[in-house]
């Protein structure tokens, strides 16, 4: 027999001589509840470190912050002076030094932080409604939103790891079987984002050509759909791209969730600060070299507006407007994140060949850092 060193009162069911069944004591539960409370709290601290420090995700930082407060708030609800001795240490900060870690290493860190907290909010929710049976409720609505945040953060880091750097724009009208045999060239040449720019197409024909893209792209590629919520939400891409005149972001969000990429596109430092405000994922910026890919394009706007926007929006600057392999390391210098193209890889008799120059350009770039 264990030796439960009373831990346990024991209490024997007499009558029908089943299995003996232990109570734990009041100690032995307030044990436990000190325990998870301080696993719960460390968990969600090493989380807020990681958002505020290295994903640096204001609104999620302060999300998870709250529901640590709350869950900590409950010790006062407990009854007896152990509530003194439980809330000790839970204020402790344990991951200033976060930023040392390399990204993968974070995912897995917040992943294991995550099963932790709710590990402990199980068994408080198990153990802490023997002495509160409000308690029970209350930790398992403590479970459930940690589940939610849990997949909000998900869905930001997954968003976090998008790469902008060759942002391939299709030129409109192309026929499909033309359109898939650049495409398929153009991704091996190193593009890392697809997007799928009609200008002249019915619906039916958009989706359709949208459908069969779709199936020809990686899953290391992002592919976009511009203009379009609906037909991005058809074929199932990545996310959307939007200009100043289509639906508002707002609404636009609310339509393709979280969990879906939206670009701005925009010209000036108050539409990049108005569009990161409004939870855009990148914007684009441009004009930045004069071009023929877009009529109403406006006038060039130089490198200088690239430096202007990356000082004060902290979110990836895709560029766009006359890049090629010519200008595209003055575009990375001012501080885009990527360059989105469309003649300097469409206008070409190769487009594998145009793909890899401008790629080898941004590489060497980056190299040379
Ligand atoms: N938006 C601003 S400029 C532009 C768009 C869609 C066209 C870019 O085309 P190109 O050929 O890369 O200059
Ligand atoms: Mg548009």
């Amino acid at each position: 027999m264990v030796d439960l060193k009373g831990k346990f009162a024991k209490f024997c069911d007499t009558k029908n001589m089943g299995d003996p069944v232990y109570m734990p004591s009041r100690q032995s539960i307030y044990r436990i509840i000190d325990a998870n409370l301080n696993r719960a709290a460390e968990g969600l601290r090493v989380i807020e470190d990681a958002l505020r420090f290295v994903i640096e995700e204001k609104k999620l930082t302060e999300k998870i912050k709250n529901l640590r407060h709350l869950l900590l708030g409950e010790i006062k609800n407990l009854p007896e002076n152990w509530s003194l001795i439980i809330s000790r240490e839970s204020e402790k900060d344990v991951g200033k030094d976060l930023k040392e870690q390399p990204r993968e290493k974070i995912n897995e860190l917040i992943t294991a932080n995550f099963r932790r907290v709710e590990e402990a909010e199980r068994s408080l929710e198990e153990y802490g409604k023997l002495i509160l049976p409000s308690w029970g409720e209350k930790f398992r609505q403590f479970r459930f939103q940690t589940y939610t945040l849990e997949k909000e953060v998900k869905v930001k880091l997954k968003k976090r790891k998008v790469d902008y750097t060759l942002y391939a724009i299709t030129e409109s009208s192309l026929k499909i079987e033309e359109l898939l045999e650049k495409v398929k060239k153009i991704i091996k040449g190193g593009a890392s984002v697809i997007q799928l720019r009609e200008k002249n197409l019915s619906s039916k024909e958009f989706l359709l050509k949208a459908v069969e893209l779709k199936k020809i792209i990686p899953s290391d590629v992002t592919f976009i759909i511009n203009d379009r919520i609906d037909i991005a939400l058809a074929c199932d891409a990545d996310g959307v791209h939007l200009g100043q005149e289509d639906i508002p972001l707002s609404f636009a969000r609310g339509i393709m969730g979280e969990g879906k990429i939206i670009g701005i596109s925009t010209h000036n430092l108050k539409e990049a600060k108005e569009a990161k405000l409004q939870g855009a994922d990148y914007i684009g910026v441009g004009p930045i070299f004069p071009t023929s890919g877009k009529k109403d394009a406006g006038t060039p706007k130089g490198v200088k507006i690239i430096t202007a926007i990356k000082n004060e929006v902290k979110i990836p600057v895709v560029a766009i407007g006359g890049i090629s392999a010519e200008n595209v390391q003055e575009v990375l210098k001012a501080g885009a994140d990527g360059v989105a193209v469309i003649s300097a890889i469409f206008s070409q008799k190769d487009v594998l060949k145009a793909t890899r120059e401008l790629y080898n350009k941004i590489q060497e770039f980056r190299h040379n850092l």
